[in-house]
């Protein structure tokens, strides 16, 4: 097992629309356990392949206290939404940006599992936000694209200020 190295905004491998999975063989399920290590690693509550530089669809969260409610969803879609929440979010992509996104409430998932069993299951609350926002990951968007023109642009501002003093 490994700790993947987490892609950072302005990095343009975000952008990458994730290619669905065809097939799950024992070196996706190896990366599907380093991305677990890297979720538990980084303290995040979703992590979506995209941001380790797999570009296939498919992400793993677990959004108990106590990270021991680990899920896979391979090829996911929200085949229903309910309601809307505006929470404060956060992304392992984009450090120091945190802010209210409005996402739906309740989410009703869709996918496989790593076994190619069919997974359905609904989300509700900072669950159901972590669903949307790894979605979002897989067709190449970020939780800031959802901010509006004037938050953008002050974190791209910081971002390569802060780029400027590392180099
Ligand atoms: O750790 C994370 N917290 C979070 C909080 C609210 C809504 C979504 C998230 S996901 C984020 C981890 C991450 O960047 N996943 O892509
Ligand atoms: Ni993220």
């Amino acid at each position: 097992m490994a700790v993947l190295e987490i892609l950072h905004y302005p990095d343009s491998r975000l952008r990458n629309k994730a290619q669905p999975v065809k097939h799950v063989d024992d070196n996706l399920r190896r990366q599907v356990e380093d991305m677990y290590e890297t979720l538990y690693e980084s303290q995040g509550v979703g992590l979506a392949a995209t941001q380790v530089d797999i570009h296939l669809r498919l992400f793993v969260i677990d959004v108990s206290e106590t990270r021991d409610q680990r899920q896979c969803v391979i090829n996911p879609e929200i085949i229903s939404k309910e309601g809307t929440q505006y929470e404060l979010e956060g992304c392992l992509s984009a450090t120091g940006a945190y802010d209210r996104v409005e996402r739906a409430l309740k989410v009703r998932v869709r996918g496989t599992d790593l076994d190619g069993n069919v997974l359905e299951f609904d989300a509700e609350g900072l669950k159901a936000a972590c669903v949307q926002h790894e979605m979002d990951h897989l067709n190449g968007i970020l939780f800031v694209d959802h901010l509006s023109r004037l938050k953008q642009e002050r974190y791209r501002k910081k971002v390569s200020k802060l780029m400027a003093v590392k180099e």
